[in-house]
Parts: structure tokens; C-alpha cells; sequence
């Protein structure tokens, strides 16, 4: 389904690593960051459905890699016999992790290992990971043995209960950091704090949105383009998929044993770009420009209206104003209901409700009518703005407020059918 770098067997494109290693690697997905909605099936149709598939992000860890698989493995077997994976996608690193892994895959056939070149990072080495995975249940868990691994058997249990995303969280009953330096925990808090600011409805959904040990329902990642950068995978997989169900699950970070940390300055720089990321694909700016055109055609309404019946009915200079707004306003609602939140209308049926959509839009433009006035009074008497400059920034600001405002209350998501809502989930 996806193109892939030709890596495998009978490819001889890897000078530096023997045929037989060159097998027993994965090939690496090319393209787009995006998961496919069903996994693929084993060959052998005989072996029982994989569940559960855990990622395991790799750069210089050959000391603690084949501890953590040994224990993975023994606490996996019993618990999900044959019905899970370990895919290790490592970084070509130097110390050469990536052998010492594909070594491995000798003695453990449930792990599959990936070596990428040129694509670097630890969230996309995950998504990379992900989008070969055979599993319904998608996991990420440190190779550097900092994340206690019988936490794995809870958050399994969590996802088998229904949740849509298992976190494991430091910020929870049962949660800590072992011997972190106050330093360490400030900047950890610090980065979290900046994220709820730009992302509140995003980071604000777990204790701990920097925590790297969780699990996710293939379906609700898949066939969205994930874009992440850095570190911190699960931001992306909160921000853009669609999670309805969160369960947590305490856990202490454990301190490393061998192996250094890659952590450095340029992971908090990666960080904020990916929230501003995240940020500005969260704005819709798509609607808001439907928005627009459809307030211009209502301005265009409003005149027409206005002429037709103060010069050509020689109605009175209030009422015809008031009528071709409130006409305008109709012919607003009627576009906006069918195109710019069309989407949100449809799954928001009946006459009741599109009649309280009606009434909740007229309030909101009346409300904003007001606003323009004492905005354009505050710019011509307070700042000493010329008027026609004045009577612009009035209505941008306006567009906004109008905008805005519908958007969270007039045509709420949140009061989408629950029986459209399950269907969209199937
Ligand atoms: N594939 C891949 N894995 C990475 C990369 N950077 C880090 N990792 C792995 O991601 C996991 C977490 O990285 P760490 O450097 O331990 O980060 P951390 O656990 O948040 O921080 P420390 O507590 O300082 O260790 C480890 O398994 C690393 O080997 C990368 O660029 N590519
Ligand atoms: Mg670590």
C-alpha cells in the first residue's frame, strides 16, 4: 500500500550490511507521515491475529536494546500470547544498535526491526514503525529501560476496557520521577504549562502530555497525516487523532542505567515548533474564509435591499436599514448553515435545532453590531484613527468576533448526534 525505500531482501543497495542482515529488516516507508486504517495480515493466514504492536524508538542504545526485548518478551508471552510485536526502528546509530537488533530478531520472532537513513527524530521513528505495524493497538515505550515495563500489562488493560488512548502518566496516583534535579523537573513543567497555553484543549486532555509510554487505537490515528518534530509524539497523536476516550496510568520514570540520554536544547526548540504546528493547524482557516464570502455576499444583500425599498418603495429611513440587515442576516444564515458549517448542520438535523442555530446567530451578529459601534467610537475618539480606517478595523474585528463566537456556539460540535457521531467512529 505504501511505496517503500526498497529495503529488504534481495536488495543489495546496503553495502555495509551482509544479505542476511539486509533480510531480516524492514523496509521503511517513504511518503507521507500517515497510518494505514487496517493493518496488514500475516502471510501465514494460520497465526493468530497481532493486537498489539509496540514501537520502540532507537539511537545508540545497544546496551539496554537486548535487556528490554528479553523483558518485553517475558512479560508479553504470557500475557498475549503470539498476538503481539516489537518493532524497533533505529537511527543507524553509530554504536550500532540496529545490528545488535536485527541479531536479535533470531531468537525473537515477535520482533521486527527498522534501520532508517536520512529521516531522523524520535516521533517520526515511531510513526514509521507504526505504519508497517499489524497491530489494532499501537504502543511507544523508551529502549533505555526508564519506563517500567509491567506499567505496559496496565495500560494494555486500559485499551482493552475501550479507551482510545492509554497514557502512562508521572502526574497521576502511583506517577513520579525518580531523581530528577529541580532544574530538570522545572523545565519539564515549564514546557508543559507552555503548551496548555498555546494548546490548552489538546494538553489540557492528560496529566502528562510529555510522557513518551502510551498506547492509541490504530483507528483513531489512521489515514490522518501526522507532521510531528522532536520528541514528543503524543502531543501529535492528541492533536490531530480522533480520541474521545483517555484512561492514565501512574508510573515512575526510572533512571538510566547505561547508555546516555540525546536530550538537548534543540529537542525544547523542536517542541515549540511542533506546538505552533499544531496551533496553526487547528485554526480553521478554510471555514473562516467561507465565512468571509458569505458576510460579502451579505453586505451585497443589504444594499440591494436597502435601495429597493427606501428609494424605490420610499419606505422609511430606519426600517429599510433594519429590514435589509435582518434580510441579510437570513441570507448569511441560510449559506453559512449549508456551506460554511455544512459539515457541523448536517449532523446537527431538525427544523428545532436549525431554528436555535437561527436564533443563536441573530444574537451573536446583533451582539457584534454593538461592538462594531463602540469599536469604531474607541478608534475615532480615543486613538484618533480617521473613520474610514476606523469603520475597517471595526468590521475586521467584527468578522472575527462574529466568526468566532458561531463557530463555538451557534454550530457547537459537541452537539453532533451521538448515533452520527458513533457511525463516524465505525
Ligand atoms: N529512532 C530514534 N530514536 C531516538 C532518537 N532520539 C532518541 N531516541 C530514542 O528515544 C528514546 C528516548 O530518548 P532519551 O534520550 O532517552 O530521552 P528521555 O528518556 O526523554 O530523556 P532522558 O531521561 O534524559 O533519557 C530512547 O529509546 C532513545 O534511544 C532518534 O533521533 N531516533
Ligand atoms: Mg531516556
Amino acid at each position: 500500500m505504501y511505496p517503500f525505500s526498497g529495503e529488504g531482501c534481495g536488495e543489495t543497495r546496503r553495502p555495509n550490511l551482509s544479505p542476511d542482515e539486509v533480510c531480516r529488516l524492514l523496509p521503511v516507508p517513504e511518503g507521507p507521515l500517515r497510518i494505514p486504517p487496517t493493518a496488514s495480515r500475516s502471510p501465514d493466514l494460520d497465526r493468530p491475529e497481532i493486537l498489539l504492536s509496540v514501537a520502540i524508538p532507537t539511537f545508540r542504545e545497544r546496551q539496554n536494546l537486548p535487556i528490554l526485548i528479553d523483558r518485553l518478551v517475558g512479560l508479553l508471552d504470557p500475557a498475549i500470547p503470539g498476538q503481539y510485536e516489537l518493532i524497533v526502528v533505529d537511527d543507524d546509530s553509530p554504536d550500532r544498535t540496529g545490528e545488535v537488533a536485527a541479531a536479535l530478531t533470531e531468537f525473537y520472532p515477535q520482533l521486527r526491526v527498522m534501520r532508517r537513513r536520512g529521516e531522523r527524530g524520535l516521533s517520526t521513528a515511531v510513526i514509521r514503525g507504526w505504519q508497517i505495524a499489524r497491530g489494532r493497538v499501537l504502543a511507544v515505550i523508551d529502549a533505555d529501560l526508564q519506563h517500567p515495563l509491567h506499567t505496559l500489562l496496565e495500560l494494555w488493560a486500559q485499551m482493552e476496557t475501550g479507551a482510545d488512548l492509554a497514557v502512562a502518566s508521572r502526574h497521576v496516583e502511583g506517577g513520579g520521577v525518580s531523581d530528577w534535579s529541580l532544574a530538570r523537573r522545572l523545565l519539564s513543567r515549564g514546557a508543559q504549562v507552555m503548551g496548555l497555553m498555546v494548546l490548552p484543549g489538546v494538553l489540557g486532555r492528560v496529566s502528562d502530555p510529555m510522557s513518551g509510554y502510551f498506547m492509541v487505537r490504530r483507528d483513531a490515528i489512521a489515514q490522518i497525516n501526522l507532521n510531528p518534530v522532536g520528541y514528543k509524539v503524543l502531543i501529535e497523536v492528541l492533536g490531530r487523532g480522533q480520541i474521545a476516550t483517555v484512561r492514565e496510568v501512574g508510573y515512575v520514570f526510572q533512571e538510566r542505567q547505561e547508555g546516555e540520554s540525546k536530550v538537548t536544547w534543540k529537542q525544547y526548540w523542536e517542541y515549540l515548533e511542533h506546538l505552533l504546528r499544531l496551533r496553526m493547524a487547528r485554526w480553521p482557516v478554510g471555514r473562516f474564509l467561507r465565512f468571509a464570502i458569505v458576510g460579502t455576499s451579505g453586505l451585497l444583500v443589504d444594499m440591494a435591499i436597502f435601495y429597493l425599498l427606501l428609494d424605490g418603495w420610499g419606505w422609511p429611513l430606519t426600517l429599510s436599514a433594519l429590514l435589509s440587515a435582518e434580510i441579510a442576516l437570513l441570507n448569511n444564515f441560510f449559506w453559512n448553515d449549508r456551506w460554511t458549517f455544512g459539515d457541523i448542520s448536517r449532523r446537527q438535523s431538525g427544523w428545532h435545532r436549525r431554528f436555535k442555530r437561527l436564533l443563536k446567530f441573530n444574537l451573536i451578529c446583533l451582539a457584534g453590531l454593538g461592538l462594531n459601534v463602540v469599536i469604531l467610537n474607541a478608534l475615532v475618539w480615543g486613538l484618533g484613527v480617521g473613520a474610514y480606517l476606523a469603520k475597517l478595523g471595526a468590521i475586521a474585528i467584527v468578522t472575527l468576533w462574529n466568526f468566532w463566537v458561531n463557530l463555538k456556539l451557534s454550530w457547537r460540535v459537541t452537539e453532533v448526534d451521538e448515533d452520527v457521531r458513533l457511525n463516524e467512529r465505525r
